[in-house]
């Protein structure tokens, strides 16, 4: 470009660029900042991460959770963030010539992160507060990208004059001042997101159980290396929720509402919890989205009061069939009164392995109904139990193609060998774990490159609501290439069916088996 061609001199398409980025990186840091210092409301970011997560069809969401596993936030909210940079790059580009048309973009952006913080589940706080992190992000994006394009088109006139444009120091300032902007929400937001709930839990003694478990019978953890932890460790045990952010829910406040067709309404607060009737059992959960030979199953030891007895102390009326369990972020599971009632160990758990839940594990209580899958039995971050029938409502996944009732389908898995794990010939010794829970597991067999089925060890049985270990020891083991498959039989009688079911609506069937090489 020659100057003859003054005044068409116009700022390069990259600073609109770094304007545009720059103006939304503000404003959403700013939002993400002040969300952070108001309890219970979520970031711009993450009310658009929600909505996302509740309108996703079930089949996207079964995809993420096969394909990225517990990675599947990250990749959502870094999509969202990719998704909002490249159009925020756009609003920049186009807005040196057109800086109405800018402002229309980033004004439309805006409006969606508002609509989007207005019916948020999620928020914990009041709608009214709920919003002002998304405004504050619509006003900061509009008024930097306004300053910054000024500064652009400040250099543009004056080009004609002076190459290099009045308008680049103005720009250059401008520039530094949002991203300081950009610093400090970042900052701010990083170092105050679930402080409330974290405080809360650091400061908690757990009473010891009125009625404690039973130590964990001897050999119950098999001798197999690589075999799972017969008790899972809290770092270890697997997370599935649709929370982008934890729930920042303190102890203090928290109040367990127990209502519906009930004659009393009873309103516990985690102190009452603290005072009742504490029960310790051992539990293992599992997750519906759990493929065959999958990691979304985990055994814990839970502290809690049994739902039988809160229930009969607000005095269940006749007709009820279910219970709808609601959490903080409004995340809902129904299951069946039975249940809770029955004598299964359900509880309202307030401890996992001796320590106060974590925040990740529905911090301060949870829903622990054995026998049935997470996503109508384990409600974390629980605030609310309403005796209902099936009826009259359809819990969070049931609404999204997920039947209403959901039996945990009896399982087995094998941990080791590994996939394409290499033995040395004389010691080839499997190993894994079967489930049942409310059943029992009879028998553990193991088949090897298809050939007849043959008896493994089973360890002790700690509870039939937990999972069960079990070994083999490969005695005539031949070099090479080999397929291991495991099939359980439960304590009913009932084998283990090869047909593959797939996840929806009602979890997984199948065997396991794993490729592996003797040397
Ligand atoms: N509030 C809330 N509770 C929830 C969920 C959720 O999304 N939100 N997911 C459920 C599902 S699907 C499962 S499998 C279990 C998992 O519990 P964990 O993360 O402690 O292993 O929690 C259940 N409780
Ligand atoms: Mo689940």
């Amino acid at each position: 470009m020659t100057t003859n061609e003054a005044p068409r001199t116009e700022a390069p398409w990259w600073t609109g660029a770094i304007a545009g980025f720059l103006a939304a990186a503000a404003g959403v840091a700013v939002g993400t900042g002040v969300a952070a210092l108001l309890q219970g409301v979520p970031s711009p970011i993450e009310s658009v991460g929600n909505r996302a997560i509740d309108y996703a069809p079930p089949f996207l969401k079964e995809f993420a959770v096969k394909q990225f596993g517990t990675a599947d936030k990250p990749i959502l909210i870094g999509s969202v963030v990719a998704a909002l940079a490249m159009l925020a790059i756009l609003a920049g580009v186009l807005g040196r010539r057109r800086p109405r048309l800018a402002i229309g973009l980033v004004a439309l952006i805006g409006a969606i992160a508002v609509l989007c913080a207005a019916i948020d589940r999620t928020t914990t706080a009041s709608r009214a507060l709920t919003l002002v992190p998304s405004i504050l992000t619509v006003v900061v994006s509009l008024g930097a990208l306004l300053i910054l394009l000024a500064n652009l088109r400040g250099r543009e006139a004056a080009a004609a004059a002076h190459p290099l444009g009045l308008g680049r120091r103005g720009f250059l300032k401008a520039a530094v001042g949002v991203s300081a902007l950009v610093v400090v929400g970042g900052v701010v937001g990083k170092a105050f997101g679930s402080a409330a709930a974290a405080a809360s839990r650091a400061g908690i003694r757990l009473p010891g159980a009125t009625t404690p478990a039973p130590a964990v019978p001897p050999g119950a953890q098999v001798d197999v290396l690589g075999v799972s932890d017969f008790v899972t460790p809290n770092r270890d045990f697997y997370r599935v929720d649709t929370a982008l952010r934890i729930p920042d829910v303190p102890a203090e406040g928290w109040n367990l509402r127990i209502h519906g067709m009930v004659d009393r309404e009873l309103n516990l607060s985690y102190r009452d919890l603290m005072g009742m009737s504490l029960e310790e059992h051992r539990v293992t959960l599992t997750c519906v989205s759990n493929e065959v030979g999958g990691p979304y199953v985990g055994n814990a030891l839970w502290l809690g009061v049994r739902t039988a007895t809160l229930l009969e102390m607000a005095g269940v009326q006749s007709g009820a069939d279910a219970i709808k369990s609601t959490s903080a972020d409004r995340w809902t599971a129904g299951s069946p009164l039975e249940t809770v009632t029955d004598d299964r160990n359900a509880m309202v758990a307030i401890g996992m392995n001796g320590e106060p839940l974590p925040l990740a594990h529905g911090f301060p209580a949870r829903l622990v109904i054995p026998g049935l899958y997470g996503f109508v039995s384990a409600t974390k971050w629980l605030t609310d139990i309403e005796v209902t029938r099936f009826a009259d409502f359809k819990g969070y996944w049931t609404t999204r193609d997920y039947t209403a009732l959901a039996p945990i389908k009896f399982s087995s898995r094998i941990d080791v060998p590994s996939s394409f794990q290499a033995f040395p010939q004389d010691r080839v010794r499997f190993g894994g774990v079967a489930w049942a829970q409310t059943v029992g597991i009879a028998k553990v067999e193991v088949s090897l490159d298809k050939g007849d089925w043959r008896e493994a060890t089973l360890a002790p049985e700690d509870n039939v609501e937990t999972w069960r270990q079990w070994s083999y020891d490969w005695q005539d083991a031949t070099p090479g290439n080999h397929q291991l498959t495991i099939r359980a039989t439960d304590k009913d009688g009932t084998t283990q069916t090869s047909d593959r079911a797939r996840i929806r609506p009602n979890g997984t069937t199948g065997w396991h088996s794993v490729q592996f090489r003797v040397e």
